[in-house]
């Protein structure tokens, strides 16, 4: 067989998580490597927590530990694993200067010569959904990345944690389902990354995500439903009642899992809601670790991200812990919510 034809057989389609973060590496040639370095150890952490995710049935890391995490909910002994594999990644990492973690009560700078000199910080929910795990349902991972605001060679401070979401250089999530997915957004694109369980790697399989401008699906918890401000009421009312004549019918989908819910929205089109409740104003979902990065994701897919007044990424943190209300999915549908929420 000539040498040429030979060459055309070797069918290269698989695409790692590195080599796909290298590559987008060399359209800038002052980039140093670090982000890419930095989504690896995320990768590899994930695949850590993926593991023992799988055989939570199994072992006996399911119930409560036995702590109440900063925001007074039971903690998961998965919950706090996943939590200390990042933590531990990023530590021995060579480009994350610090991490602020919805199990954790305040940021930790890692403040050692390596990491003062590393050019982000992390912030993550590192299992999302854990009420789901007893049952088997999808979980995942939330990550947020920024650049730091403090000069290089020092340790980072609370500063460097409470930027505005659109500071952000990075964001995605694992969702741990039928397959385990990895997907990031940069300014750049969305693109999803499913791990080939027999090799262990990450492997490119949904390419530039866009989130249709219109979908069928709204998500929303109706437990709520009386609780929320009668315009999210008259909206979701709206939802129930489209049918073929005005672009519906619409469905209701609503795992519990934001990470879940999100990603199929984002992949099938389709509006999420949290909003705040008479009880909880703000909702439930954290700014900082939930709503920052999934807005990023959603917004670079084209989609739209509120917290029913402003836009996500607008919003000044205060602290590291706040919750925001939010609404986010398909542009389209996120107009139409307005037109409600404006009234
Ligand atoms: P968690 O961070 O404690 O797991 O809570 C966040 C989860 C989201 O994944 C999900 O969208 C939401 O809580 C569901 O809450 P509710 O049961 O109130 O609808
Ligand atoms: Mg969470």
């Amino acid at each position: 067989m000539p040498f040429t034809e030979s060459i055309h057989m070797v069918n290269r389609k698989v695409q790692t998580l590195d080599e796909f973060t290298i590559q987008q590496m060399r359209d800038f040639p002052h980039a140093t490597g670090e982000l890419a370095s930095l989504l690896r150890d995320i990768g590899l952490a994930s695949k850590r927590v993926n593991v023992e995710v799988n055989k939570a049935g199994l072992v006996d890391i399911l119930g409560d530990a036995g702590t109440v995490n900063v925001q007074g909910e039971d903690v998961k002994k998965l919950d706090i694993y996943a939590n200390n594999q990042l933590m531990g990644v990023l530590k021995h990492g060579i480009s994350c200067a610090g991490i602020g973690s919805e199990e954790l009560d305040d940021f930790i700078a890692f403040d050692d010569p390596v990491s003062n000199n590393s050019k982000y910080v992390c912030l993550f929910d590192p299992l999302d959904g854990s009420g789901n795990i007893d049952v088997n349902v999808s979980i995942g991972t939330i990550f947020s990345i920024f650049r730091r605001v403090t000069p290089l060679g020092t340790p980072v401070t609370k500063e460097d944690f409470l930027q505005p979401g659109i500071n952000q250089v990075a964001a995605g999530y694992v969702v741990y389902g039928s397959s385990t997915m990895l997907v990031y957004g940069t300014r750049r694109g969305v693109n999803g990354f499913t791990l080939d369980q027999a090799i262990g790697e990450f492997t490119l399989s949904n390419p530039n995500i866009t989130c249709p401008d219109h979908g069928r699906i709204y998500s929303v918890n109706h437990g709520f439903f009386y609780q929320y401000d009668e315009r999210v009421q008259q909206y979701i009312t709206a939802c129930q009642k489209k049918d073929a004549t005005n672009g519906g019918p619409y469905t209701q989908r609503y795992i519990g899992s934001m990470v879940a819910d999100l990603h199929r929205n984002l992949i099938k089109g389709g509006i999420f809601m949290y909003p705040g409740t008479k009880d909880k104003p703000n909702g439930k979902l954290r700014l900082l670790y939930e709503c920052n990065p999934f807005a990023f994701i959603i917004e670079v897919a084209g989609g739209k991200a509120t917290n029913g007044v402003e836009r996500i990424l607008d919003i000044q943190p205060t602290h590291l812990h706040q919750r925001s209300p939010l609404f986010a999915g398909s542009r389209g549908m996120m107009e139409e919510l307005e037109t409600f929420l404006n009234k």
